[in-house]
Formats: C-alpha cells, structure tokens, sequence
C-alpha cells in the first residue's frame, strides 16, 4: 500500500527522464541498418513468433502494439525488423540493455541528484541547479536557449492558435513569472540541454516530464513521445488530474485502483477530490488514505534517491504451460543457470561498484495437480547471501526445496530427477537484494588482529563481503526454516546449509572457480609464511582473503573440521579437503608443492589497499579489468534523428 510522505514545502524541480521505445533503439545502435525501419524486439520464444516487448515508432505508426507476437506484428507490418533479445543460458540476457541504461545514467547525474528508477528511466532532483541558473543566468536574459527547451510542451497555457515553439518561448522569457515557475523553466532547459547530451553520446533518444514532484513529472514523460519534453507548471496540476484515468496513475493501476472505481465511483483522479481525508483514511486506512488526497492535489513529498545503481539484481524464466518443469533434476537445472547468471551479475557489481549483495531470494510459481487448493502460493524464501556461483546455486536450491516443503503441505515430493504427478513451475526466479557498498570495514587487518566483533552480526551491513558471507554462516538459512524436513532428503534442509557454511570450504566454487582459479606462489606466500610461521595465523590471513564461509567468531579453527566431503561436486576438492585437515591455508594437489589456490571472485577490492604494498600489485593482477561502456559519438539533433528519412 502507497505510504504519504511529509510534503516538502520548498519548491523542487524534478524531472523524470524515459527512454523512447529503448530495446528498440539498443538495437538499431547495434545494427545501424535498422534505423528509420519498422523494428521491435522480441522475447526469446518461438510460438508464434515470440511476444514482442519493445516496438519502435515507425512500427507503431503501422499499428504494431507490444502485446502483439511476432507472426501478429508481420501481418499488421509486413516490412517489420523483429530482433530477438540476446540469450544466454536459454533465457533472455538483458546485460546489452542494463549497459546502455548505465550509459545514460552517467549522462544524467551530471546535473543533480539521480535515482535510477527502471532499465531505462530515472528522476532527477534539479532544484539546485535550476538554483543556480536562476540566479546567474536567468532564462529571460538568455541570448540564446536550449532548442530543445523551446520545443517543450508546457500543459495548462492557452494555445491561441500560437506555434507550440512561441508558446515556449513566450514562456520561457516571461520575466513577469512567479519564482516557482523561474525555476521550472530553467529546469526545462537544463533537461534540454542534457537529453541533447544523451543523444550526442550514445544516439538514443529519450523524453521527459518537468514539474514540482516526481508524480507529476512522470505523468508527464509519457505525455509527448518519442523525443520531446512536458512540463508541468503548477497552475496546470487541477486541470491535469481532473481527467486522468484513476488506474494511470502509478500505484493505482492494481487493487487499489479497482477499489477506488468499484467501491467509490472513482474514475478520475480528480474525482478523488469529493472524498475529505477522513473519508479515505476509513477505507483504506491512515497512511493510503493520506496519500489518495494527496495525489488528488497533485502532492507528493517523495524525494529523489541518490541512486544510480540498481537496488537489486534478479534474474527469472517462465514455463509455461506445457513447458512447466515436473523434476527435482530440471528445477535444479535451470535454477544453476539462474544462479549463475546471478552470480555474475554480482560480482560484476561488485568489483564495478564495491557493492556487495546481502540476501537471495528465491520465488516461484507452482502448481499443484489434483488439489482444489490451488490458490495457495508458492511462498518466496530467502537467506544470506553468499558469493560464489555454487554457494548461490546451493542456496538457491534449498529456499526452493523449502518452500516446496511448505506449500506442498501433506503432499510429498517425488524423488529426484523422476517426475511427479504433484507439482508443476511455471516461473523461476532468483534476486540478489540489500545491495549495500562495501566500507572495507572489517578488513584483512583485523583478521590479522583478530576478529571486529562489529562483523559477527548480520545487523551491522555496511561491513563488507566478509561480513556477509560470515553472517551466512551463523544467520545462514534461518529464514529459510520452517517446514518439517520429512519430505524432502536431508541433505535439502537449511540447517545442513549452516553447518556446511560454517567450514573453511576452499575451491568450493565448481565451473568458475576451475576457470579463474589462479595457483599462486611468490610474493604473497612468502609473505604469508614469514609473517604466519604458525599454521593458525596463517589461517587467518587465506581465511580473510579466500574468503569462503568462515564464522566470524572462530575464523580459522572451525575451517577445515568437519568439512563434509560428500557435498564435493568437483575432482579438485577432495584434494583440497585432504589437506585441509592439515593446513587450511595451502592446498596441496597431491605432491610437496605447496601451492595456495584462491578464488578471485572472493576478493572484495576494497581491502586490497590494506594488504601490505609489496604484495598489493599483484593482487590487483588478479582481478578482472573493469569493462568501459562503449559509446559513440553522433553530431545530430533530436529532431533529425527522428525525421522518416534515413539518409541523414
Ligand atoms: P518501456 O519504457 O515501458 O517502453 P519502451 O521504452 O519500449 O517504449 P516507450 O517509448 O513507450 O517508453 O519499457 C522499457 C523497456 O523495457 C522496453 O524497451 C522493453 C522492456 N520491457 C519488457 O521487457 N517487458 C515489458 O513488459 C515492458 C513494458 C518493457
């Protein structure tokens, strides 16, 4: 339910900024072919030519719609381009677009706050600047404006047969305005000025929604589109709600919207205004009823998040209909391809941003054969997240066999890999969430020290990947208990997760870790081995780096006892796990050689500048290089892009 946030009583300039038909437009910079072509993209899926999820605006004109599927959409627009997205581990891959959004993000922040709102939109807080403009360049003495701010649709100023482009202007050089509107139009020119900026480096086109509020901004983003801006002035809010559909508004296209038309007749937003506060605090309680009379006056006290990174990373896959899986085995299966997409989405977070996720959680659909209760849901799980693409595939795994415990009740699941005749998945999905930046807080230097107790609980967050994965071992599933475990093997219990978390498990990594793993001698293990002569020291320093799943209050003892060799999924491990029992430190293959065996992606960079210098360089070898968005350079205006002609 929508919670009313105090009301800011300055004046704010927001705008929200949303890329035009962008799948399309990620495509068409990929294949420059397309330009100017009716094009859309479409879901990987071979029914009926696949449901197309983006459309571009020369498709639309033929009347190509996004509910539309492939084989639709060629018989509406024969001449139709359909790009099917990216796939990867049978299901769509979406990094393409995730890149091109970072791009413009990066654009955007320039000039105020950003929060990053979806794949391709975001607000900005513009207050400051527009400030600053008004201030030493007020738009009225400009000798020149933003061509792209002359071009705004300003909503609520009589038309009177006027060009829309004097309008603007008139507008924008009117000196009699009032402060509030000043600043709006400098907003509309600084959201010119940086929508030019987008499409000079990275050839895409976006539109944007220029008000007081982020509601009201993005009511307006979507007004006037593709490439085009609408600002909001205050004296145009009334005139704007009064007849806006009650289930456009964001948060009222559910449930809430429903009630709102069913049980009091409400069609428009404006038509909220008949209700006093009260009244709607009846129905539907203090907070939301606050808030209804809130969006009925166009208030709305939400601020922009600093925030240019997503908030989580998820990655899903539907089955439908025949397609829904019935085994232990394909469920295991497609959610290790989730996982490791995950995984590498996380750290690819990570070692960008310094990022670190601290939960996983894992949702489902499924359906039960031969149960009228088939309205029970399949209740979503989570746990501590650990890093390292096994782990994930691990946990994952159990939260799946947890809630299936739990929603199948009575019933029981059938063994492994054979199929059942209970149950059915039609989604899959698993999300990595509490994205917090890693302070370097618990640092190598402590293990060194001995343990910060600040890291032995999953309280303090800011701690850090060691502090994560620590917290694993001692929080590790717990919210993933619940159900008896009489229905499922033993070994799929959450509590078998804690005891397995709590060792020092090396290499436990499978596929990635045999690719990246590096055997290191040299520097580091002499490093280790002057300032460590004792085994146990030692086992602080690899426990802190190698960074498996230690508990933070016995770091290094606990490492290796107990280690349960029968969870091994690869060759390497039982080697690992022989020596282990000796010196948890160093891994040996099988002969003298004492080798030191890692896994890069346990390494939170952030600690890298605490380990001692002469061995800092080559740590840092170790990490990947940071990829560089690729962004070209095009010397064009809005209006030129969007032009029918493809020769420009
Ligand atoms: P939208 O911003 O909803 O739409 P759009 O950018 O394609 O077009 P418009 O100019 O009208 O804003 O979605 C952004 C991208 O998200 C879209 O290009 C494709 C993707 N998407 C999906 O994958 N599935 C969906 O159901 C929707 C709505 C979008």
């Amino acid at each position: 339910m929508p919670i009313a946030r105090r009301e800011v009583s300055d004046v704010r300039v927001i705008a929200h900024v949303d890329m035009d038909c962008f799948y399309v437009q990620v495509e068409q910079r990929r294949q420059p072919d397309l330009r100017g072509l009716p094009t859309a993209v479409v879901q990987y899926n071979a029914w009926k030519g696949g449901g197309l999820i983006a459309v571009g605006y020369e498709a639309r004109r033929f009347g190509v719609k996004r509910s539309m599927r492939g084989d639709e959409a060629k018989k509406v627009c024969p001449e139709i381009h359909l790009v099917q997205v990216p796939v990867a581990r049978g299901k769509a891959n979406l990094n393409v677009y995730r890149d091109a959004g970072s791009e413009v993000v990066g654009i955007l922040s320039q000039r105020g706050r950003c929060e990053r709102a979806s794949i391709d939109e975001v607000y900005l807080d513009l207050t400051d600047a527009a400030e600053t403009m008004l201030a030493e360049n007020p738009p009225e003495m400009l000798e020149e404006i933003n061509p792209e701010a002359l071009k705004s649709h300003v909503l609520g100023i009589d038309k009177n047969e006027k060009e829309e482009g004097e309008i603007a202007r008139q507008w924008i050089c009117n000196s009699d305005a009032d402060h509030r509107d000043k600043l709006l139009v400098c907003g509309a020119i600084i959201v010119g000025e940086l929508r030019m900026q987008v499409l000079q480096e990275t050839e895409f086109t976006c539109s944007a929604g220029i008000a007081h509020n982020k509601m009201l901004a993005k009511l307006a983003s979507g007004m006037n589109k593709p490439a085009q801006q609408t600002v909001v002035p205050f004296s145009a809010v009334n005139e704007l709600l009064a007849s806006l559909p009650i289930k456009k508004m964001k948060q009222l296209g559910g449930k809430l919207g429903s009630s709102l038309q069913s049980d009091l007749g409400v069609n428009t937003v404006g038509d909220l205004l008949q209700f006093s506060e009260e009244k709607l605090q009846g129905h539907y309680g203090i907070n939301t009823g606050k808030w209804l009379w809130n969006v009925a006056r166009g208030i709305d006290g939400d601020e922009v998040e600093g925030r240019l990174l997503p908030k989580s990373h998820g990655c899903g896959k539907t089955f439908p209909g025949p397609r829904a899986l019935k085994t232990m085995t394909s469920v295991e299966r497609w959610l290790n391809d989730l996982c490791e997409e995950l995984s590498e989405r996380i750290q690819s977070d990570m070692d960008k941003n310094n990022r670190v996720a601290h939960t996983l959680t894992l949702h489902a659909r499924v359906y039960k054969t031969n149960d009228s209760d088939s309205l029970k849901k399949f209740p979503s799980k989570s746990c501590p997240l650990r890093y390292g693409t096994m782990k994930i595939q691990e946990d994952a795994l159990k939260l799946f066999n947890s809630g299936l415990r739990e929603f199948l009740g009575s019933y029981r699941a059938e063994s492994k890999g054979t199929m059942n005749n209970k149950w059915g998945v039609t989604a899959l999905s698993v999300i990595a969430s509490k994205i917090l930046a890693t302070s370097g807080a618990c640092s190598i230097l402590k293990y060194f020290q001995g343990v910060d107790p600040s890291c032995s609980s999953e309280g303090h967050t800011n701690d850090g990947i060691i502090q994560a994965t620590l917290a694993t071992s001692h929080s590790g599933t717990e919210s993933c208990l619940g159900g008896d475990n009489t229905d499922l093997p033993k070994e799929s219990s959450c509590e078998e997760t804690n005891s397995n978390h709590s060792k020092l498990n090396l290499n436990q990594d499978g596929k990635r870790t045999n690719k990246r793993n590096n055997e290191v001698s040299g520097p580091i293990l002499r490093y280790f081995s002057t300032q460590s002569p004792s085994c146990s020291s030692s086992q602080h320093v690899s426990h802190a780096i190698i960074q498996d799943t230690g508990p933070s209050s016995t770091p290094a003892t606990d490492g290796c006892s107990g280690y349960n060799q029968s969870e091994s999924q690869n060759g390497t491990q039982q080697g690992e796990t022989r020596l282990c029992n000796s010196s948890p430190s160093l891994v040996q293959h099988g002969q003298e050689k004492q080798q030191w065996n890692f896994n890069v992606e346990d390494i939170d960079p952030s600690v890298i500048g605490e380990l001692p210098p002469e061995i800092q360089d080559e740590v840092r070898g170790w990490l990947k290089p940071l990829k560089h968005a690729k962004t070209a350079k095009r010397s064009s205006n809005i209006a030129q892009y969007f032009l029918p002609s493809r020769d420009r």
